[in-house]
């Protein structure tokens, strides 16, 4: 089963998808943990040219077809095998942040965009999908004071850079996303203690895994 988490930045992918990878792990699930970008070697560097501060001249065009190289790869080296091989795939951003990002964000045609997805991805789609959706100014103060937490305002910001209102449209692409496939996507409000976030996307994925039993 192919699971992905999605949602603005701040949204608290990173968090849901450790807490399922620890409860479907206890509970005997043979899971794989993975992220795009970054989820391969050559993935890891092309993350770090595309989250990079100082890459402000990278063009459009040029960065959209950097995420869909990353994804040809991690696609063919890392998930198909371990779907393959009966594991639970959980990918913190696969193609729908693409066309929320490059598509929604940067006002590209997301139809175009999903062809060269298409391709990239080699038309693996996720079984499941997890949106949490929240207003882009708490994703962003939230991503903002974990950063400086971490000391990461230098080297993971080229996002953070981009003004509110794209990240508003980003968020408005993702449940634009949601509306056309309600039957792949979950949108869970994010806006909420974590506690509760955590205890609804658990219950979510029980009752699909449930299902497919
Ligand atoms: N991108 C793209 O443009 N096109 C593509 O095709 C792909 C990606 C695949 C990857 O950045 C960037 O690549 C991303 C889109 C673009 N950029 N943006 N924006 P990344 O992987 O470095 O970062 P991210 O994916 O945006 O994630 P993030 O900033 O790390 O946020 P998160 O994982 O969703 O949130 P988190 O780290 O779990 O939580 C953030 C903080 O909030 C943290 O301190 C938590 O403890 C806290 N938190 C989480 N949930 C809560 C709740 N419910 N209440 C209170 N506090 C909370």
């Amino acid at each position: 089963m192919f699971i992905t988490l999605e949602g603005i930045e701040g949204a608290g992918k990173g968090s849901v998808i450790a807490d399922l990878a620890l409860a479907l792990r206890g509970s005997g699930q043979d899971v794989l943990l993975t992220r795009e970008p970054g989820g391969c070697p050559l993935g890891e560097a092309l993350r770090a040219q595309l989250l990079d501060m100082r890459n402000t001249g990278i063009a459009a065009e040029a960065e959209l077809f950097l995420y869909l190289a990353d994804r040809a790869q991690h696609v063919r080296e890392i998930i198909v095998p371990a779907l393959q091989a009966g594991r639970l795939v959980l990918c913190d951003r696969y193609s729908d942040s693409t066309l929320a990002y490059q598509g929604y964000g940067r006002g590209r045609d997301p139809d175009f965009l999903r062809s060269l997805d298409n391709f990239a991805s080699g038309g693996l789609k996720p079984d499941l999908t997890l949106l949490l959706d929240l207003p882009a100014e708490t994703g962003l103060a939230r991503a903002r004071a974990r950063n400086e937490l971490e000391n990461k305002v230098e080297s993971e910001g080229r996002f953070e850079a981009e003004a509110l209102a794209f990240h508003c449209r980003v968020r408005e692409g993702f449940l634009t996303l949601a509306r056309r496939e309600p039957e792949r996507f979950a949108v869970i409000d994010a806006g909420r203690p974590l506690a509760e976030v955590l205890a609804e996307a658990r219950a979510l994925v029980a009752q699909r895994l449930s299902q497919r039993a």
